[in-house]
């Protein structure tokens, strides 16, 4: 039985009242350094070797309908694979870290978190052109039509040092509160500064803030949060680890296309499902709890 209690240490990383009135205002949260212990980021990063190297520790129901980067793709490109820490315990280690879930539940004044969806992401050292590793803007719960539940965060951490020429996240402050961001999935749209265009010209304003941490640091954004990363000019890969976090709440919800068609997401295939049907956001086997207090 997971025990979600926080030693007296990991309680001096709790956000203050002062910083989660700051998060609802911008959209995102960067943890003090020392937050990830050095030893969980080792066997972290040694668990994601051997992933990559083929290793799995369990097999999820399903390889496809989702990023899943296969070494067939060769070592030149960005690698994002989904769904790792159910695959490979050292990552699920870091998910289950408890000041994950307690800095994420506090900065959204909730009382439990369990996981979503995970992205382990490696981007090459500069091998082409810069803009070949770039993440582009979106907004993670544009992809998440699913998800009954506003309350939905991502924790981002790097495995080293992001100074602002290895890849760092970069936010746009306060976009978790503009409206109409339903559409905004354009992970794979290189070109940061015409969607930022696009918003300015939409009457927003577009103030952009790379997170450069170090390691050990992580950061949380919020599910409306705009964000990408800019691109890997440093002579070293980027390794982090991005978890997709849920509310207690949260819970499947029908949800469709302009023109009809029915979208799903690949959480719904990793999942049991409800009596009726439908999938279950609960289930512990796909999406474990990873903080609750109260109860
Ligand atoms: O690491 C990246 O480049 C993108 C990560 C991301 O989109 C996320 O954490 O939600
Ligand atoms: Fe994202």
């Amino acid at each position: 039985m997971t025990e979600y209690v926080l030693t007296e240490e990991q309680k001096a990383f709790l956000p203050t009242e002062e910083e989660i009135v700051q998060f609802e205002q911008k959209g995102y949260y960067v943890s003090r350094p020392g937050a990830l212990p050095d030893d969980l980021i080792e066997r972290a990063i040694a668990g994601a070797h051997r992933f990559y190297a083929g290793d799995r520790d369990a097999k999820l129901p399903v390889e496809t309908g989702f990023s899943n980067w296969t070494p067939a793709e060769g070592d030149h490109v960005p690698r994002n694979n989904e769904f790792v820490s159910l695959q490979k315990k050292e990552l699920m280690d870091v998910a289950k870290y408890p000041l994950i879930g307690a800095i994420g539940a506090r900065l959204l004044r909730i009382k439990s978190l369990r996981l979503l969806d995970d992205q382990l992401i490696c981007k090459p050292p500069m091998v082409g052109s810069p803009s070949d590793t770039i993440t582009g803007w979106h907004a993670d719960g544009a992809y998440w039509a699913t998800c009954s539940s506003d309350s939905l965060i991502t924790a981002w951490a790097p495995f080293h040092d992001v100074p602002i020429e290895r890849s760092p996240l970069v936010v746009m402050e306060g976009s978790h509160r503009w409206s109409g961001l339903e559409h905004t999935r354009f992970f794979n749209n290189k070109n940061l500064g015409e969607i930022e265009e696009r918003f300015r010209s939409q009457g927003c304003e577009v103030k952009v803030v790379p997170l450069v941490m170090k390691r050990g640091q992580f950061s949380f954004h919020h599910r409306w949060t705009v964000h990408a990363s800019f691109p890997n000019i440093s002579s070293q890969p980027r390794l982090s680890f991005a978890m997709h976090l849920q509310d207690g709440d949260n819970r499947y919800r029908p949800a469709f296309r302009p023109d009809g068609r029915e979208i799903h997401i690949a959480d719904e295939m990793m999942c049991r499902k409800q009596p009726n049907g439908d999938p279950d956001f609960t289930d512990p086997a796909a999406f474990p709890l990873l903080w609750s207090e109260g109860y």
